[in-house]
């Protein structure tokens, strides 16, 4: 065992999740599966379907049920070889629950309250409406990191001030009780981590957003779908076809960011090959084929796992049962450092 608690890892340790909330977009790929995918046989890899983040806010239950296996299916189709990583299911592993409580219980309420994501969601709702488990997301995702020790979390760019306060929780418990946590470190990519709403460039592309049907480009959309919405997205008046921050081009600069996401290209050789462009419509065509011909592949893996359900089901036992394993062993310190009384001899 080493100084905090975790047994010594042989490679540095990360984690990540994504919720259950919504069909998975072209955003959440960038920004982080196929982040995790590129980058798993360096690391000892933690995937974790996070469903009890999903409840946060209003839901259907017979959903929640769907896009959890749904969600863990396309880490699969991504890229995440179970061989090398471990996919899980957050209620699985109990511990998740019983670390937020216990960290509940030496976060100050201000942390929480400051959280940009929860004034945001918050506001979308009727006051009266908004659940104490929305204020207390960060807690539980805090908690995920945590448990596993991990030394590096692959998020998008949204997620950068939950990382922070997750490091914050980390030091004041390791600073009150002994060093216990490993502080972990965020991962963003370089580009791709903040893809914009394809029907509003100022905001971020989410699964959760179903104002408009022409928002975001869902994994799972069929190509003719994907196009479609791609043609539909919101540009400017003008033609002129290069990366800016100024606002007024927000919605030509995400389809760049897209295409240049996809394609690995640098900016300037993109910004060269859309010179002759004849307008915005030869922009979203090109766009388009890029984003369908990633789409393709991981589509077709989808659809082969998903023919046999069974094998799913005992990926995801399995990686529960690993995750247990090492999540059992922090939280055991965890209560031990905190004067809970054992419950066995
Ligand atoms: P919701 O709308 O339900 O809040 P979401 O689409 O924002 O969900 P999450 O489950 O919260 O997705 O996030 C999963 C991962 O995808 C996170 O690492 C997040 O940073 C990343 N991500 C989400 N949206 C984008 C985006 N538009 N661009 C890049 N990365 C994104
Ligand atoms: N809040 C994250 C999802 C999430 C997560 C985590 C990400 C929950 N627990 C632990 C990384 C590590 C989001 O992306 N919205």
């Amino acid at each position: 065992m080493s100084d905090n608690g975790s047994p010594t890892k042989a490679r540095p340790r990360v984690f990540s999740g994504v919720q259950p909330s919504g069909n998975l977009t072209i955003g959440n790929y960038i920004g982080a599966l196929r982040q995790w995918a590129r980058e798993q046989y360096h690391f000892d890899s933690f995937f974790c379907v996070v469903d009890l983040h999903a409840i946060t806010v209003p839901y259907d239950s017979a959903d929640l049920h769907t896009k959890t296996r749904e969600v863990a299916g396309l880490y699969l189709a991504s890229g995440i070889d179970p061989e090398a990583s471990t996919i899980f299911v957050q209620s699985h592993v109990q511990a998740h629950a019983e670390l937020t409580w216990l960290l509940n219980c030496i976060t100050p309420l201000g942390w929480l309250n400051r959280m940009t994501q929860f004034k945001d969601k918050a506001a979308k709702q009727q006051a009266d409406s908004v659940s104490t488990g929305l204020l207390d997301y960060p807690v539980l995702m805090a908690a995920d990191i945590l448990l596993y020790q991990a030394d590096a979390v692959p998020v998008g760019e949204d997620q950068r001030q939950h990382l922070e306060l997750t490091r914050d929780v980390a030091q004041r418990f390791n600073h009150l009780f002994g060093e216990t946590f490993t502080i972990p470190e965020a991962m963003i990519p370089p580009s791709g981590a903040r893809i914009k709403g394809l029907d509003d460039p100022t905001a971020k592309m989410s699964k959760s957003e179903t104002g408009s049907e022409y928002h975001a480009v869902y994994l799972l959309d069929p190509p003719d779908r994907a196009r479609k919405k791609i043609m539909r997205a919101v540009t400017d008046s003008g033609r002129e076809i290069r990366f800016s921050q100024d606002p007024e081009k927000a919605g030509v600069n995400n389809l760049l960011e897209l295409y240049q996401a996809l394609t690995g290209e640098s900016r300037e050789a993109i910004e060269t090959h859309f010179a002759s462009a004849r307008g915005y419509g030869d922009l979203k065509k090109d766009v388009a084929e890029v984003v369908v011909a990633a789409l393709e592949p991981i589509q077709r893996r989808y659809r082969e796992l998903t023919d046999d359900r069974s094998y799913l089901d005992s990926l995801l036992a399995q990686g529960a049962e690993r995750a247990a394993t090492v999540a059992n062993k922090t939280l055991e310190t965890v209560r031990e450092r905190m004067g809970f009384l054992k419950p066995y001899a």
